[in-house]
């Protein structure tokens, strides 16, 4: 497996192995500094669709903590805007938002560059809007892209569905969903996968959305799946996530189906979290410092009237286990805690097993050490 950066204007080599390795974290250490890993070796995802139909309101909503009403004042994207999400967060990637009337057949838009080191394609359509041309636009870009680099994974987000009826929504994802694959059997292309996501930043529907998107892009998914199925197994837990804390985004939940309101319950128990301990929880030198309010310390055990019990606790500065469970199976909290220690040392093995693959030089298909500017991947990836 090998990653290139193309930044130089290397083509890529349609390896299928050219996958980032290093996708996505620091190295796991508790409470060190994470490395971190520089702009142009971070994988990306990237956002296209056509104008108007809400990539940077996704962006800054999802990264950046704009609120919804705020994106009304956005701009036009005109240029490609590269976003390193956030160095502090355990998540790294970059986000390259496009504008949206970016033209395939212009010259000047380097295909290999673009395509070649892209994880994911989000292909965002306004559901609120006619969304045939939108149709053909996707079609064009996702052939495009799986020309020059088959691994990327191709997700399309029906966005702005807030303003819909549930059976209005239901049918439009029927139909786009529909339309878009019959395009792509059309242009022989049916070796395509597209996933599909309703989508709107007005509800929580779009952090969903993004936890997906990035889960496919996280090798030790399934061993952190694993694990919390464990978890919930021997500790009587209902459902548990692994939350980025910055980005509110999960990376890992147990088996069991998601539904909507129990993640939406997550999500607000980690602001009331962070919330609460900015108040309350950090002393002035060292707010001005670091701008933290998680810490080893964070923990939390919100009680509902509904006899269920959300529990939150650190995993490390940038993960957080946050679980759900009922109120009569909380008796045995002692329990609970010793597994969640468990887990957590658990996790902490995933990442140390990870960062020791990192540390075996990566090499390409024809076994030489990749290059990238002039520095081995390697040392980039983990200089501290
Ligand atoms: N109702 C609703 N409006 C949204 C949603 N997301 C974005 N919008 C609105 O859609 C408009 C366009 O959003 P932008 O994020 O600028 O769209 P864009 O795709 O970046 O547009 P270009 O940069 O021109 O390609 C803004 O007025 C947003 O407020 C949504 O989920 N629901
Ligand atoms: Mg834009």
């Amino acid at each position: 497996m090998s990653y290139q950066d193309d930044e130089e204007g290397v083509p890529f080599d349609g390896n299928p192995g050219s996958f980032p390795k290093d996708f996505g974290y620091g190295p796991f250490d508790g409470d060190g500094e994470i490395s971190t890993l520089s702009g142009d070796s971070k994988p990306r995802i990237l956002l296209m669709g056509l104008r108007r139909s809400g990539k940077s309101s996704i962006q800054k909503v999802v990264f950046h903590k704009m609120s919804p009403n705020e994106t009304l004042f956005l701009e036009s994207t005109n240029k490609i805007v590269k976003d390193d999400i956030n160095n502090s967060s355990f998540v790294q990637f970059q986000i390259w938002d496009f504008p949206g009337q970016i033209d395939f057949f212009d010259s000047a838009f380097d295909y290999d560059m673009i395509f070649g080191g892209c994880g994911a394609l989000i292909f965002v359509i306004d559901a609120q809007d006619d969304y045939l041309e939108a149709l053909n636009k996707l079609n064009l870009t996702v052939t495009k892209a799986y020309k020059i680099n088959p691994n990327i994974k191709f997700e399309v987000f029906i966005h702005k569905v807030d303003g819909l009826g549930d059976d209005f929504k239901m049918e439009s994802q029927r139909d786009i969903h529909q339309r878009a694959t019959d395009d792509l059997n059309d242009s022989g292309y049916d070796q395509i996968h597209l996933s599909f996501h309703l989508t709107s930043i007005y509800d929580h529907s779009i952090f969903e959305a993004f936890s997906k998107v990035v889960q496919k892009l996280i090798p030790q998914l399934p061993a952190l799946e694993n694990l919390l199925n464990i978890l919930n197994n021997n500790s009587a837990i209902e459902k548990s996530f692994l939350f980025d804390v910055v980005s509110k985004i999960y990376i890992a939940t147990d088996s069991t189906p998601v539904d909507m309101q129990s993640y939406e319950l997550c999500c607000d128990m980690i602001d009331v979290v962070i919330d609460v301990s900015w108040i309350y929880g950090v002393k002035e030198e060292q707010a001005q410092q670091d701008g933290t309010a998680f810490d080893e310390q964070s923990f939390s055990l919100i009680k509902l009237n509904n006899g269920t019990v959300l529990y939150l606790r650190e995993v490390n500065k940038f993960l957080a286990l946050v679980c759900i469970l009922r109120e009569d199976n909380f008796d045995h909290k002692g329990t609970v805690d010793f597994n969640f220690l468990i887990f957590r040392n658990a996790i902490q093995q995933v990442f140390e097993f990870r960062n020791k693959l990192q540390s075996t030089p990566i090499t390409n298909s024809i076994g030489s050490p990749v290059v990238t500017n002039g520095n081995s991947v390697l040392a980039d990836g983990l200089s501290n």
